[in-house]
């Protein structure tokens, strides 16, 4: 049974990630705008493993004999100057999600909740990944510069992401 200071926690971050989804889905609409159609199937494929994250949580709440509460998801940003400004707040919001996770496993060890910080764990390695992955497309983003012919390339690249080995359990 998941004490009450978890679940209302655990909630807030179906929350989060489904904020993250609409985020991610609000950045892939911004590359199709702009015809990066390679950037914009990217961004849509990790607007769906945002959606998966959330489904995680949700999983678990009910597993654990919790209630599920969902709440108002606040709308996400709608324009950016360039592909790297994009990813530049892709990654600032990676790193505000780390955040929020190493929180909930703090919380998980005050209550002694040990099923809870077992479960996280899978999130804090995701959250590794998460930032590295998006730090890396931005450090070649920087590299690229303004060349249209860097970007045309790695906009191909991009087009290549399928849907991830990363659906919920
Ligand atoms: Fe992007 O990892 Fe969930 O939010």
């Amino acid at each position: 049974m998941l004490k009450d200071a978890m679940q209302k926690a655990l909630n807030e971050q179906i929350n989060a990630e489904l904020h993250s989804a609409y985020l991610y889905l609000s950045v892939s609409a911004y590359f199709e705008s702009t015809n990066l159609r390679g950037f914009a199937n990217w961004m849509r494929v990790q607007a769906q493993e945002e959606v998966d994250h959330a489904m995680r949580f949700y999983s678990y709440v009910n597993d654990r004999g919790g209630v599920v509460t969902l709440t108002a998801i606040d709308g996400p940003e709608t324009k950016w100057a360039s592909p790297l400004a994009a990813f530049e707040g892709a990654l600032a919001h990676e790193r505000y999600i780390s955040g929020r996770i190493n929180d909930l496993v703090g919380l998980a060890r005050k209550e002694s909740d040990y099923a809870t910080e077992e479960f996280l764990q899978w999130f804090v390695a995701e959250q590794v990944e998460e930032e590295a992955t998006a730090d890396e497309i931005v450090q070649q983003l920087k590299l690229i510069g303004e060349n249209p012919a860097g970007l045309f390339i790695m906009d191909r690249e991009m087009a290549g992401r399928q849907p991830g080995a990363d659906a919920a359990a």
